[in-house]
């Protein structure tokens, strides 16, 4: 299974700017709301030590990148349409936007932690719009949106749970499956609150809306990044860390996309994530420049300890998703692929994940002819249940395919 991040907020608080900062692009970034009308796909990267240190191999990454012996390993990011209060009810860009959350299995709300533009995403005086309410509606919007579609055939799927036993679980899955929504989430979900799952055409509207919100909140998890951390009063910055709401990390996206293009053009010396720079062409810098690096340095990487961006995508991918880097080579001893590649494909795979897991990763065919794994680093076989452990280098074996 491959993962997906959803980048969403309201208009003009910098989510194309996170999103280029996080993926090198270049989508479209502006001062005013729905800059962005339809969305952006892309890849970032999140880091791990790559064995070629370990093995004193040097190697050729294929789907990701090797640098100093820090591995990148791509994952999947999308983003979206500015969402406004009563998107759900077609207000702004309206319910085709929030269609691309479909694919979402973790959504990073970036909010304007500056206070400086307001439910429309409008620019007002910093300080001024109160971020909370954007924390709140945003959550909302996304439950409204999911209940709209639970209740399109609520009447029916209630009646078959009650009079024909089919579980209240599979009905809703088979409803929601279109937005990635699985069984396992809901029977989650309802473990939570103490709903009678006999005879759910019981279940009164508020019900169904906390049931809605607990679907939301284990399907989607929402993940606040608080941008424009360069410029939020420190008051309304505190609030907001404090706040009881799972992870929270101040970014600046607007410093993280000046200091990836300064590095690009060899300006300066820095790797995403780092808590500090250098500066390799003093004399080639403008006075400008300087100064934007000096307001960098003490107004976030001095202050926060990075721009938050890195740190953002893997507590993401680590802490809340839990996912595995696994390195699949044709060749045990070599480690490498058909084409004498060293170490080419990096994988981000759920924890948990089986060997014939990852063999489906790579290919159907590979999966279904899987007979055995091999551990590269043990050079002992494992079976298809082998549970892939971070880092691991691993030879499948198949039959014909
Ligand atoms: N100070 C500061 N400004 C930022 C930061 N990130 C983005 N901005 C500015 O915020 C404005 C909006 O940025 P966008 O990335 O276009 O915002 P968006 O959320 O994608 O907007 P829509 O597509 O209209 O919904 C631009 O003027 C950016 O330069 C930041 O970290 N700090
Ligand atoms: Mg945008």
């Amino acid at each position: 299974m491959v993962f997906k991040i959803g980048i969403v907020g309201k208009p003009n608080v910098g989510k194309s700017t996170f999103f280029n900062a996080a993926t090198n692009s270049h989508a479209q970034v502006a001062g005013y709301p729905f800059t962005t009308i339809s969305s952006n796909q892309g890849v970032m990267h999140v880091r791990s030590p790559c064995p070629c240190k370990e093995f004193d191999l040097k190697c050729t990454p294929r789907n990701s990148i090797c640098q100093d012996g820090m591995r990148f390993v791509p994952l999947d990011v999308i983003d979206v349409a500015g969402l406004v209060p009563g998107a759900h009810e077609g207000k702004g860009l309206g319910n085709q936007f929030l269609d691309d959350l479909r694919q979402a299995d973790i959504l990073i709300h970036v909010v304007d932690a500056s206070g400086s533009t307001d439910d429309e995403g409008k620019p007002v005086p910093t300080g001024t719009h109160d971020p909370m309410k954007d924390i709140k509606f945003l959550e909302e919007e996304i439950e409204y949106w999911m209940l709209g579609i639970i209740k399109k055939d609520w009447n029916r799927s209630a009646r078959r749970a009650g009079s024909e036993g089919v579980k209240i679980e599979e009905l809703l899955s088979h409803h929601l499956t279109g937005l990635g929504i699985k069984t396992a989430h809901i029977k989650q979900a309802l473990h939570y609150l103490p709903l009678d799952t006999s005879d759910p055409s019981k279940w009164s509207e508020t019900e169904l809306f906390q049931l809605t919100k607990e679907i939301r909140g284990v399907s989607k998890p929402i993940f606040l990044a608080l941008n424009k951390c360069d410029v939020a009063p420190d008051n309304l910055m505190q609030k907001l860390l404090g706040l009881n709401e799972g992870i929270v990390v101040p970014t600046s996206a607007e410093s993280e996309v000046a200091l990836r293009n300064a590095s690009q053009g060899g300006l300066i010396e820095y790797k995403p994530g780092d808590a500090s720079f250098k500066t390799l062409k003093r004399d080639r810098l403008s006075e400008k420049q300087l100064q934007a690096l000096g307001f960098i340095t003490d107004r976030v990487l001095k202050k926060y300890g990075s721009t938050g961006i890195q740190t953002c995508i893997e507590k993401i991918a680590y802490d809340i998703l839990k996912l595995v880097v696994v390195y699949p080579v044709e060749d045990e001893n070599k480690l490498t692929d058909k084409e004498g590649r060293i170490l080419p494909d990096a994988y981000l795979m759920p924890r948990g994940s089986t060997a014939k897991d990852l063999a489906y990763r790579i290919h159907s065919d590979l999966g279904e002819n899987f007979i055995r794994a091999i551990d590269a680093r043990t050079k002992r076989v494992i079976g298809a249940d082998y549970e892939l452990r971070d880092r691991d280098i691993i030879k499948i074996v198949a039959g014909r395919t």
